[in-house]
């Protein structure tokens, strides 16, 4: 077959555009492709919902990647390691007592590829700058290209409709942010602010994730560590099972509450 370069660049552009087209009306919108992003978008979709995903980034995985201070193995305790080998087929290594070590490479890969295989759209090098609110309920989120973020550009930005949001942007709750700066102390926390991430601890931080992955503004869920940040508890390192407990959780929260 002869190649003809433009039929590359067309086949590129139509089929991106289709996608995006078909996902600006979803069930549930994503912000955030780490640990916990992704695998709130896996039980999402494998139940049928339809899921968009946001990463600011080139590359999903978020904080996943590099292990502990570049050492790239995560651990998880009994409860992740049933998600992270059991749903997923990560190998998980006991190093002792309940201590279960993964290669995080192989651990963010596959996480990533059974997301997509599931049916999550992951659209990467996109920021979340706003949400969409009507009548006090979170409808969708407002993105832009990160490479205009990053450059400054004053260009608008698109919008996604959906029936839920999930701010799984990690340690700085981004999209809590946003709705905290616009709407004022309404947030579904003691404060009903943003109540700040507390220093490592991962035991307390572990312990308290699952109980804070919930609600946080009509329609708007938290999961994985922006869970910890709006509600005040501690970070916990580089132990993952409670980032994929809390996917989890917020999705099954979600199907419960769309029914
Ligand atoms: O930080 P991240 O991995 O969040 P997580 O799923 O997992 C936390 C752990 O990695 C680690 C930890 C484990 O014990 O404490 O930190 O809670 O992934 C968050 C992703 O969100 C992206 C960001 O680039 C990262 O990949 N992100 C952040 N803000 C935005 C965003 C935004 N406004 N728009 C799009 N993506």
């Amino acid at each position: 077959m002869k190649l003809d370069d433009i039929k590359i660049s067309k086949a590129i552009i139509e089929e991106y555009m289709d996608e995006l087209v078909d996902h600006l009306d979803v069930d549930v919108a994503i912000g955030g492709g780490g640990p916990s992003g992704l695998a709130a978008g896996y039980y999402l979709s494998k139940a049928g919902f339809k899921v968009s995903l946001f990463e600011r980034k080139l590359s999903i995985g978020g904080g996943m990647w590099g292990g502990g201070m570049m050492f790239n193995k995560i651990v998880v305790q009994e409860a992740g390691r049933e998600i992270l080998e059991g749903e997923f087929g990560v190998d998980c290594r006991e190093h002792e007592n309940g201590y279960y070590v993964a290669d995080s490479i192989e651990a963010t890969s596959t996480i990533c590829s059974k997301a997509c295989k599931a049916g999550v759209k992951i659209f990467n090098l996109i920021s979340i700058e706003d949400v969409m609110i009507r009548d006090e309920r979170i409808t969708g989120l407002v993105i832009n290209w990160a490479a205009v973020e990053m450059a400054g550009l004053h260009i608008d930005p698109l919008t996604i409709r959906s029936r839920a949001v999930i701010d799984a942007t990690g340690h700085d709750c981004e999209i809590v942010k946003v709705v905290e700066d616009k709407m004022g102390p309404r947030l579904m926390t003691e404060t009903g602010r943003i109540m700040g991430e507390k220093p490592m601890w991962a035991d307390k931080g572990e312990a308290s994730l699952l109980e804070n992955t919930r609600e946080v503004y009509p329609n708007l869920f938290v999961a994985g560590m922006a869970s910890n940040a709006v509600h005040g508890s501690h970070r916990m390192g580089p132990i993952f099972g409670g980032m994929l407990l809390s996917g989890r959780r917020v999705a099954e929260l979600i199907m419960e509450k769309l029914g």
